[in-house]
């Protein structure tokens, strides 16, 4: 090594040392990317895109937050832990069944098993699967979406892994999301329920209990229903009322848990054009919930689709009010698992994610 010369102002920064968190990431996720989704009666260029996941690794690299490292392999197994294998096979073999039929667009589901219709039986035709696996058609089946979103898990399992070894804090880099995603269904950006996957994971690994804090702007009704009779997993989560907001057809505050999950889980809905100080007061009545738990470990459901100018979404949230939010989950004191989920206004997701991780870090 060439021996030290004069500081310059880069070597007064904290080195990339195992006491900053660690982000996972995998280039593939750019094998994902839906041409369109149905908005308002048309067919707009996909909000979930992979420049979202460019824009948070730029505004990692600018910062002083841990290296970014590739996820290990961890194959099926972890996955059926939480989805129905039935449903795992659907998403590998999904584009090989549409791509058979000529087609070289996007898969998209057009009908659905609503009321009074079968909804116990998976149909042969990849136009009925893809209905019967799905609650909505914002899921566009790519060439390469089964290689993007196994990685994705890969990355929440590697995160999870890493906090099992011994680490405080990770951050999965996810894309796609996956807290839309149920255990037989896929729906909005959502395929695998890579939050999910990693809280079961540590449930496999020696945590009694685990806490899932949801921040993103939309209710996680794929990861409330996957725990919804378990008093093992305390799900919270502060999102837009369903009244007036995706998914509609769950999130009310009404929904408890059932069973031997009564009492676990939580939903803070929240109106439109919700401020920062009405969100902080709410993410403390999650955060209470928490901490009364007795969790082992927390993963955070990390949506920042919070934002003001976010172009799907509703609620009032500034730059500047993201450290906040990290600084309160800190506070907790727990192993915390921060998971990717959503945000869409591209050219300030990167800065809003690092400053709710910075605001974790203490700074
Ligand atoms: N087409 C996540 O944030 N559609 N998913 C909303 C715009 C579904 C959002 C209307 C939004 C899903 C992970
Ligand atoms: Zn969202």
């Amino acid at each position: 090594m060439a021996s030290r010369a004069t500081p310059s102002p880069a070597t007064h920064r904290l080195p990339h040392s195992g006491t900053t968190m660690l982000t996972v990431h995998s280039p593939d996720h750019a094998l994902h990317h839906g041409a369109a989704e149905f908005y308002r009666g048309r067919l707009v260029p996909c909000f979930e895109m992979p420049s979202r996941v460019e824009h948070v690794l730029a505004s990692i690299a600018a910062t002083e937050l841990g290296a970014v490292i590739p996820p290990e392999s961890f194959g099926r197994e972890p996955l059926v832990r939480v989805h129905a294998p039935d449903y795992v096979a659907f998403l590998e073999s999904a584009w090989a069944e549409w791509s058979a039929l000529g087609e070289t667009g996007d898969a998209l589901p057009y009908v659905w098993p609503a009321r009074d219709l079968r909804g116990d039986v998976p149909p042969a035709h990849i136009d009925g699967k893809l209905g019967f696996y799905s609650i909505d058609a914002a899921v566009p089946i790519t060439a390469g979406t089964w290689t993007a979103v196994s990685a994705s898990a890969d990355v929440a399992l590697t995160g999870a892994k890493l906090i099992v070894d011994g680490a405080r804090s990770a951050f999965a880099l996810c894309r796609p999301p996956g807290h839309h995603a149920g255990a037989r269904a896929m729906g909005g950006f959502c395929y695998l329920n890579n939050a999910a996957i990693a809280a079961q994971y540590w449930r496999d690994h020696g945590m009694a209990r685990v806490a899932i804090l949801d921040v993103d702007y939309h209710h996680g009704n794929g990861t409330q229903a996957i725990f919804y009779d378990r008093a093992d997993v305390l799900f919270a989560s502060l999102h837009g009322d369903p009244q007036v907001e995706y998914p509609f057809f769950l999130g009310y505050a009404d929904e408890t848990g059932t069973g031997a999950g009564e009492g676990f889980n939580l939903n803070l809905p929240l109106a439109w054009g919700t401020e920062p100080a009405e969100y902080l007061s709410a993410l403390d009545t999650a955060l209470e919930r928490i901490a009364g738990f007795g969790a082992d470990g927390v993963v955070v459901s990390l949506g920042v689709d919070t934002f003001e100018h976010d172009p799907i979404s509703h609620f009032k949230l500034a730059s500047a009010d993201y450290p906040t939010i990290g600084a309160r989950i800190a506070a907790l004191g727990l192993p915390t698992l921060f998971v990717m989920e959503g945000g869409y206004a591209v050219a300030d997701i990167g800065t809003n994610v690092v400053n709710v991780l910075r605001g974790f870090e203490g700074g």
